[in-house]
Parts: C-alpha cells; structure tokens; sequence
C-alpha cells in the first residue's frame, strides 16, 4: 500500500436484497435498482431479474416483486445502510405505519458486506434468514451462481434445499 492510500476505505464487494409489494412494486424495484447505481463511493456491478413472490411471514398482504443487486463499495456498512435507508425514505417508505413485517413500497436490505461478520442493535449481516429465503438466494444466484454466502456456505446447496413454491422470474406477459 503507498502513503497515499492512508485512510482510504478498501473497496468491498456487497449484495443488497430489494422487495416491494405496494405502489406498483415493479417500477419501485426498476426506481430503486437506478438509486443504488447513484450511491457516492459505490458501483452497481449486477442486478437480478425481478421475481414476483407469494408473501412469506405474514400472508395477508400483497405479493412482492424482489430482486439481488451486487455494489462494489467503499462506504462503511453503516454509511451504506444509511444511504439505503436515505432511499426507501424517498421511495415512500413509512417506517412506523407498519405492522411487523407488513406491506411496503420499499425495502432494501444489506444482505452481505465482504466477508464481514456484523452484530450491532443497527445491523446484522449476513442478514438474518437469507439462508432459507427464495426470493434472495434465487436472484442472488442468477448474479452469483458460484458464490459462498459467509457463515451459511454454498449458495448453490442452499438454493436445493430451499423452498421454492410461490415464486416465479418476472416477464413480460407476467408485468
Ligand atoms: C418467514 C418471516 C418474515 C420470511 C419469514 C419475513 C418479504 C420473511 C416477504 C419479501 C416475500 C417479508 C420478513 N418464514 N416475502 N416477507 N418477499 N419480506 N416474498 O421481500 F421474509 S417480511
Ligand atoms: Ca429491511
Ligand atoms: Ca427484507
């Protein structure tokens, strides 16, 4: 490393998980997919097909559209997530109008940053639950196909043993 790289944030690479089930979800994740690649500091490298998926937790809600986006970083984990907060809050998302785990215009979520391992009240990453979630490991897998999710292990076994009812790539005679 040369003397000029002294305070100088390594470049990162990130996947970001992005769903919608108000509002014309497809347009909010197409939105949203354009916001991410306008991050300071950051470069979107890939982005999924869009998935419309039948709700999982709560069931009396919207179906949602999601999809997987790749970034390349230099922000820090919590100047990221608050960038990603920055655009769900213009997207019209409204954090106290929610049931847990209700419908929303917009939510995106830091599914991984590098390898790292992150515990805070603000930020768990690997993001819980991706392990098991097909509208997450199958977009991430259209981007990433040979990837190792860290702490969880091969995407590709993760993606066999998932449950992958409900959900279906989105085409043009589907829109
Ligand atoms: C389960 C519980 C809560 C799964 C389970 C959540 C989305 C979850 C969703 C989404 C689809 C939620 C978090 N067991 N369903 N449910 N897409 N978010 N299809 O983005 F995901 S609430
Ligand atoms: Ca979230
Ligand atoms: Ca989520």
């Amino acid at each position: 490393m040369t003397v000029s790289d002294e305070g100088r944030t390594p470049v990162v690479s990130v996947y970001v998980g992005l769903g919608s089930n108000l509002e014309n979800p497809a347009r909010q994740i197409m939105r949203a997919l354009a916001a991410l690649g306008e991050i300071p500091d950051t470069r979107l490298l890939e982005q999924s097909s869009l998935y419309i998926s039948k709700p999982l937790g709560p069931r009396n809600q919207p179906d949602f559209v999601n999809a997987v986006a790749a970034l390349a970083t230099s922000l820090t984990p919590e100047a990221l997530l608050a960038s990603l907060q920055a655009i769900e809050t213009r997207q019209g998302r409204n954090r106290d109008s929610g049931r847990r785990w209700g419908p929303r215009t917009l939510d995106l979520d830091l599914l991984v940053y590098g390898d790292r391992m992150i515990e805070t009240p603000a930020l768990t990453v690997p993001h819980p639950g991706i392990g098991q979630r097909s509208f997450v490991l199958l977009p991430l897998q259209e981007i990433a196909p040979d990837y190792v999710i860290p702490g969880l292990g091969a995407l590709k076994t993760l993606v066999e043993e998932c449950d992958r009812t409900g959900i279906h790539k989105l085409d043009h005679d589907t829109l």
